[in-house]
């Protein structure tokens, strides 16, 4: 026996235990070894059952996802699979039951369901997650699924992807019994338990599949439910197809337009865009110059100074992760206000079901609201939430620099603002750093980690590891105005005013932008983020425009007209009492008129230069993030603008979109703007770099690391 796969026997019933650290996913010699195991077991006369088990944190979570790029890439044909195994072990003829704990996810489900009888612990999860990976189970995972668990709820996982517990499990068929106490012993008793009685076949239980017209709607529905929540994905609305086949053909025909709806997911660019996201966002905790064994400094209170919307949702999180927090505001209405808000949210997610009473209760009990600095030496944390003003925020860093207890790590919630410069107003710039939540700070996934040029290494490998710990995906980025994310944000929002100026329309920008796959226009972005915040950093940057560049004027004169957006009912759409965006007359004579004083021609302008313009835009000025070390890599660009801006996820992110489309193209499209839009777009010199040498944003790996910023 392979040491992936150990056979071993309790008397008359086998053990066979998979042992692929840290997952057992089903990698090169995994699925051989069970075969192998399923041999000797129904060779084996003094063996009259068989339990199949992962060893360690989980039963199977899944074929071995780093096998996909050889298959893509033609390394390795993918050959038929893990059919014929799954088959094998449904017509062994002694009963086999699937022991399973932790994650039984994909192919470990698909696996599972071809024993005969599944038990599992009452904490494990199944699911078929396929989908976030841009495919769909490839191992009858779509046939088997709704002969135990019925159409509507296969459909349901198949399509969105989506866990679920044991218990829900066990209720709707797809585990037989929850085993309480040790898994194996439960397992084996189980496995006696059933000796001499019929062992079923999945393949063979069509029970559960239900009739054409009861099915109709199911397929319908789901159908509808992809377009809307996973817009612009093939995956899904393959999955749906693959499970309706499974109620009209039989089990072999359906397992091949299975496979063949499988291979046209596993070859598409959106695959590949997806597999990118799951090691990425993995990936981007590892920092180059951070070593793994950095002491991680203890947090277990925090202080949160700043009771203003962004204060309160962070300390929400902070709450939420069970950590204690001082919430402080200088001004008693505006503390008690934040504290009413914080409230209000907690009650909506209670309402919602996302948390229960209890929890929030729980929650609530650690924030204490504080009007002073008397407690902060007892925290092991401060975040500065306070107005987005230098001088401000240099006067708070002097009071904790005073307040704080020493090896306290100093944290600023800036946006934009220089982390080196707001640490200079303490006297230990190596506890300071830059924890840029994303607002509503309790929702959005994305954590930039700023890196000043003293931050220590404790520091930094602490709030990295915290932000997990805050159910963040936290990316260490350099200080420069707007670090990453912001940074490009400007040139893409510039962009889209530049083309509204230059005469289309609002909502045809924000449209073409829509239908790429970004979550909102550009446009209706501002409006919901506040025109004035970008109007107020244009002032305070003003004086560092360069003369003669050409700069877009539209929103200033939005906010001028006391139109800031959402927030004013107005932007550059007025906006009912539901939010909801109407086209205001008022603003598009008012460009037509702006764009005419400022002589600027007008012209009609197809979806695939909007596209392109805004798009583009962050791509160039990524480039020169990654040459300058502000991030460490492409990828963690990609998942900055995945989980901070509404980037479609099956692109990939701005620069593996832009591998994507092939770095010629996006530098010769880019040296086209160049030409008719002058300076702003002079290609990135890693661009044309990369162009030239025919490599990708996805390879480089610059040098030096991100203090050289
Ligand atoms: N293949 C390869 N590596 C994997 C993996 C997988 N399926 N799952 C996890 N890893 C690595 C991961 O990259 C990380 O590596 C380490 O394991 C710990 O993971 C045939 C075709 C199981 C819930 O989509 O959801 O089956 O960074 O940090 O937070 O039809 O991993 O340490 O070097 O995420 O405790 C379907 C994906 C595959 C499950 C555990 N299965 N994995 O979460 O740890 S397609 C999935 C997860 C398929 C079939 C189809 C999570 C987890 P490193 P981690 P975690």
């Amino acid at each position: 026996m392979s040491d992936l796969v150990q056979l071993t026997k309790d008397q008359d019933v086998a053990i066979i235990t998979i042992n692929n650290p840290p997952v057992n996913a089903l990698g090169p010699g995994v699925p051989e070894g069970i075969s192998q195991a399923v041999k000797e077991v129904t060779q084996d006369e003094s063996v009259k059952a068989a339990v199949l088990m992962g060893a360690g944190r989980t039963f199977v979570a899944g074929a071995d996802i780093k096998e996909f790029g050889k298959i893509t890439s033609g390394k390795t044909a993918r050959g038929a699979g893990l059919l014929p195994l799954l088959r094998q072990i449904e017509d062994c003829p002694k009963p086999v039951v699937m022991a399973i704990h932790g994650t039984a996810f994909g192919g470990g489900l698909e696996l599972a369901m071809s024993g005969h009888h599944r038990v599992g612990a009452p904490d494990a999860q199944v699911g078929q997650p396929e989908v976030k990976l841009g495919i769909i189970p490839g191992a009858g995972g779509t046939q088997r699924l709704p002969r135990l668990a019925g159409v509507a709820k296969a459909v349901e996982m198949c399509a969105q992807g989506n866990p679920i517990p044991a218990r829900e499990a066990l209720d709707y068929g797809i585990l037989d019994r929850l085993i309480e106490g040790d898994l194996l012993t439960g397992a084996i008793a189980f496995a006696r338990a059933v000796l001499g009685k019929p062992a079923p076949k999945t393949r063979e239980r069509n029970q559960k599949l239900g009739t054409p017209e009861q099915n109709a709607p199911i397929f319908a529905a789901a159908r509808e439910l992809a377009r809307q929540k996973q817009r612009g994905m093939i995956a899904p609305l393959a999955a749906i197809d693959a499970v309706e086949a499974a109620t009209r053909l039989p089990f072999d025909e359906g397992c091949e337009v299975e496979r063949k709806l499988f291979n046209d997911c596993l070859f598409s660019d959106q695959s590949k865009a997806f597999i990118h996201v799951f090691f990425g966002e993995r990936e981007v905790a590892k920092i180059p110059d951070i070593p793994k064994e950095t002491p991680i400094i203890p947090v277990n209170s925090v202080a949160v100074v700043g009771a203003g919307t962004m204060g309160g949702g962070i300390a929400m999180v902070f709450a939420n992760a069970g950590i204690r927090v001082l919430l402080k505001d200088a001004d008693p209405p505006a503390l008690d206000r934040g504290m009413e808000v914080i409230r209000k949210n907690y009650s909506s997610s209670v309402r919602r079901g996302r948390f229960t009473q209890q929890f929030v209760d729980e929650r609530l009990q650690l924030i204490k609201p504080v009007l002073g600095y008397d407690d902060f030496d007892k925290v092991d944390m401060a975040v500065e939430a306070v107005f987005e003003g230098m001088q401000l925020k240099k006067e708070v860093f002097g009071q904790l620099d005073r307040g704080c207890r020493p090896g306290a790590i100093l944290a600023s919630n800036t946006s934009t603002l220089s982390i080196d410069e707001i640490a200079s107003a303490t006297a230990r710039p190596e506890a300071v750093i830059g924890t840029h939540f994303f607002s509503p700070a309790n929702v959005m996934r994305l954590l930039e980690i700023v890196r000043g040029k003293a931050s220590s290494k404790a520091v930094i490998a602490t709030c990295m590891q915290l932000s997990k710990k805050l159910g963040k995906v936290g990316v260490l980025v350099g200080n420069c105005r707007g670090f990453v994310g912001n940074r490009m944000f400007g040139p893409y929002r510039r962009e889209a005013q530049f083309l509204v100026e230059e005469g289309a329309s609002i909502e045809a920008v924000d449209q073409a932008l829509y239908d790429f796959g970004m979550a909102m226009g550009p446009l209706a972005t501002g409006d919901l983020a506040g025109l004035d915040v970008g109007w107020r950093i244009r002032k305070e940057f003003r004086h560092l425009e360069k003369p003669g560049t050409r700069q877009p004027f539209a929103e200033d004169r939005l906010c001028e007209m006391g139109r800031y957006g959402q927030k004013t009912g107005a932007g550059w759409y007025k906006y009912d009492e539901n939010r909801r965006a109407i086209l205001d007359p008022e603003v598009v004579d008012s460009l037509r008129k702006w764009s005419a004083e400022a002589g600027i021609p007008q012209r009609k302008i197809s979806p695939e230069e909007i596209v392109d313009r805004c798009i583009l835009a962050l791509v160039n000025e990524g480039a020169r993030i990654l040459e300058e070390g502000i991030a460490v890599r492409a990828v963690d660009i990609d998942i900055i603008y995945l989980n901070g801006y509404g980037f479609p996820a099956y692109r990939g992110g701005p620069m593996w979109y832009a591998d994507t489309v092939g770095l010629n193209k996006v530098r010769d499209r880019i040296s086209e703007f160049h030409r008719q839009q002058g300076e702003l777009w002079e290609p990135a010199p890693l661009l044309k770099r990369l162009a030239q040498e025919g490599k990708t944003f996805a390879e480089y790996h610059q040098s030096q690391d991100l203090t050289a910023a």
